[in-house]
């Protein structure tokens, strides 16, 4: 007689269990509720910080759209002086050949920069 009192046991745990997966409610809510945290994930880009510094020019690749500058601290960033490639829109380079100092304005998005401004140093 144990047995059948197991099967009917189990029967009913799978009842339940069955009965947990279809309340689904709550889940529900979750995801509603978790559509600001989503929204806050998209906004992240808004996080892209904005830095400002000096540098030398030390490559060049328009084709690519990329410069690579001898830059020194960047504040904003909390950056020590590095070298290290950025993007770059091809008019921003035009103007600048490598061994050129320049003063620049990037964005910085966490995973890579992009020169928003790049002039000759005075
Ligand atoms: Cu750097």
């Amino acid at each position: 007689m144990k047995k059948p009192t197991a099967i009917a046991l189990g029967l009913a745990l799978s009842a339940a269990l069955a009965g947990c997966g279809k309340q689904g409610e709550a889940p529900k809510a979750e995801e509603k509720a978790a559509m600001p945290n989503d929204n806050g994930a998209m906004a992240m880009p808004a996080e892209t910080r904005h830095g400002k510094a000096t540098g030398t020019v030390t490559a060049i690749d328009t084709a690519k759209g990329e410069v690579t500058l001898d830059h020194g601290a960047i504040a904003e960033l909390e950056w020590p002086p590095m070298t290290m490639g950025f993007a770059a829109k091809p008019e921003l380079l035009k103007d600048v050949k490598v061994g050129d100092k320049v003063a620049f304005e990037l964005d910085w998005d966490g995973k890579a920069g992009t020169i928003t401004k790049l002039d000759k140093a005075p």
